[in-house]
């Protein structure tokens, strides 16, 4: 059996060690295709954080309390930019952090395309599924707000990091998405696929992003594998991150309904053949779309595993 995934996140990241739990108790393989709309350039150095969060959360690394960047991390490099006056100085960057966006840059500037950056990195962190970024080209998640009193667009990561969110938010930019290509192996997984996972990652941030390269969508919403959705908001709240803020800016309701909704029934020209919603939110109903309460708290990775086992039931599958 394969398994695909659209994630992005740190939410993202967990849910992908239960698919790779599951899918090692049945012998399936796993491709995630990964959001790259919050990567930055920072300090001269390209940042790939839901990559990074991927890599680090299967490879063992990941601070489980901070949820992103390395365990035991020490912050000497980014003490030492902030003496300088480098900025920016509200980005955390670790010093073993750092070393993966020096070897990353390194190999982005001498030509090779992120994914094969990312495979080259992952010969390390042996991730145990395939990781693939949604594109190779530049796409960047910029955000339209408010800010010291005209209207302006940031980068998604000044607008979460440094503001915490906390702007009058308009709406968000997806940039170079119309141009983006779909990264080596991402239609030939989607295409090959048994069953397409839509990890219960923030789905204005992580996964509208990978939606918005055409090919990507088309591939998933006219291709033969069932479309699974797993829901993020869990009782009316995002379990971690800013969903709701995000969710309300572009006017959808923060409920497990209204993000099946957003993804909408492939009957209907949206994506999903089923949709798994927290037991809390057993009454949810998304039109044209079979849906299942079950418990979607990631408490462990057992716990994480049974999603997915209900997830591939609901496809009809193991
Ligand atoms: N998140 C923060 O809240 N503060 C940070 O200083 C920060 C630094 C950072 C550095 C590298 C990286 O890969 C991720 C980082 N994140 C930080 C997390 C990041 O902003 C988000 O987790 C991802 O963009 C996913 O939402």
């Amino acid at each position: 059996m394969r398994i695909v995934v659209l994630t992005g996140g740190i939410g993202g990241a967990k849910f992908l060690v239960g698919v790779r739990a599951r899918a090692r108790a049945i012998g399936a393989d796993v491709t995630a295709v990964v959001n790259v709309g919050d990567d930055v350039r920072m300090h001269g150095l390209q940042i790939c954080p839901d990559l990074d969060s991927v890599m680090y959360t299967l490879g063992g690394a990941h601070d489980p309390e901070r949820g992103w960047g390395r365990v035991g991390e020490t912050w000497v490099v980014k003490e030492e930019l902030a003496a300088y006056g480098a900025e920016p100085s509200w980005f955390g960057l670790g010093d073993k952090d750092t070393a993966t966006h020096l070897v990353r840059t390194q190999m982005l500037t001498a030509g090779y395309p992120l994914s094969a950056v990312t495979a080259a990195l992952c010969d390390r962190w042996k991730p145990g599924v395939t990781m693939l970024p949604s594109t190779d080209d530049r796409l960047e998640t910029h955000v339209v707000v408010d800010l010291d009193g005209e209207r302006k667009a940031i980068h998604f990561q000044e607008w979460w990091v440094r503001y915490r969110s906390a702007l009058p938010t308009h709406r968000f930019v997806f940039v170079g998405a119309d141009a983006a290509k779909p990264a080596p192996g991402v239609l030939e997984a989607i295409a090959a696929a048994d069953v397409v996972l839509i990890a219960p990652s923030n789905p204005v941030v992580s996964i509208a992003p990978i939606l918005a390269v055409a090919e990507v969508r088309d591939a998933i919403a006219g291709g033969p594998a069932p479309v699974i959705g797993v829901s993020p908001i869990i009782g009316g709240s995002p379990v971690r991150g800013m969903a709701d803020k995000c969710l309300a800016t572009v006017g959808v309701e923060v409920t497990a309904a209204g993000v099946g909704g957003l993804y909408g029934a492939r009957s209907d020209g949206g994506l999903l053949d089923g949709w798994l919603v927290d037991s809390s939110d057993s009454s949810a109903t998304v039109p044209g779309v079979p849906t299942q309460a079950v418990p979607l708290w990631m408490s462990s990775e057992a716990a994480t595993a049974q999603m997915v086992a209900d997830a591939l039931a609901l496809a009809g599958l193991a």
